[in-house]
């Protein structure tokens, strides 16, 4: 999955025909590289961000997706609390919705369930702007899994489909290092709730920790980290580099096929 981020900052300069062009380039520049999904997101939710309005992210992400749609049949997924967002997004063509706050705002479940689409479910603790001040686990795994597990069965209940549901456990989304490493680590045992995994650490602090690099220069270090995930077995990984991911998945592939023959 290639993240595309619409949102202002992410772009030198201004005017919405220029962004929504350069936006769908970098759209179809990933799915040419091997992506299957391009994930569209509109909001920052950098821990401590501000909150955009939500008018603000429709006019940010509709357009894109609109413009994409016409260029493309790869899979959009959008990044959004916004139920209006979610909505008008199933309109236009986006076949997953992927929320930070897990469809807990006002009406966003309800939002979900109507569009029929499939949903992933993140782990995190508050908001992006408080929740690195919520970060004690005394097991974060067991913790993270009993958090997920619930919210997978009040989704299920509020009738989104199980098969549809992707969960993930929110590396950066109020932890600190130990426990991201401590969830990459044990991330297989969130398999046995039953559902695929998502999982996104590209170009996150974490990786700036282990490897004391700034966010542009860590996608090696993504890569490594995102490899490590698919072999425990993630089936979704969200990446800002799709290229060089999609060589050391296919190298891996490679060597599992010839392990199968022998
Ligand atoms: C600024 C800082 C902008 C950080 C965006 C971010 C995840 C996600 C994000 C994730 C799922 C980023 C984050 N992270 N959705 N959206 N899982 N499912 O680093 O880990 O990309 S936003």
């Amino acid at each position: 999955m290639g993240i595309l981020n619409v949102t202002p900052d992410s772009f030198s300069d201004g005017g919405r025909y220029t962004l929504v062009n350069l936006a769908v380039q970098q759209a179809l520049q990933m799915a040419a590289e091997g992506a299957a999904f391009i994930d569209i997101g509109g909001e920052s939710t950098r821990p401590g961000a501000e909150d955009v309005g939500e008018q603000e992210e429709l006019d940010r992400v509709l357009p894109v997706l609109e413009a994409l749609r016409k260029e493309s049949n790869v899979l959009v997924s959008i990044d959004t609390s916004s139920p209006k967002l979610m909505l008008e997004a199933a309109k236009l063509g986006a076949n997953l919705l992927n929320d930070v706050r897990s469809f807990t705002r006002e009406g966003a479940l309800e939002a979900a369930v109507a569009t029929g689409l499939p949903i992933c479910i993140m782990h995190m603790r508050g908001e992006p702007s408080s929740m690195q001040q919520q970060t004690d686990y005394v097991d974060v795994v067991a913790e993270v899994k009993h958090w997920l597990s619930h919210r997978l069965q009040a989704c299920i209940t509020a009738g989104i489909a199980q098969e549809k549901i992707l969960l993930d456990p929110g590396f950066g989304f109020a932890k600190q290092l130990p426990h991201n490493l401590t969830l990459l680590a044990n991330l297989n045992r969130l398999l046995s709730l039953g559902q695929p995994l998502l999982v996104g650490m590209s170009r996150k602090r974490m990786l700036g920790e282990i490897t004391g690099k700034s966010a542009l220069e860590r996608d090696a270090a993504g890569l490594a980290a995102h490899l490590l995930a698919a072999q425990q077995g993630a089936s979704i990984l969200r990446v800002h580099s799709v290229v060089g991911l999609k060589d050391a998945l296919q190298v891996w592939q490679a060597v599992q096929q010839a392990s199968s023959l022998t």
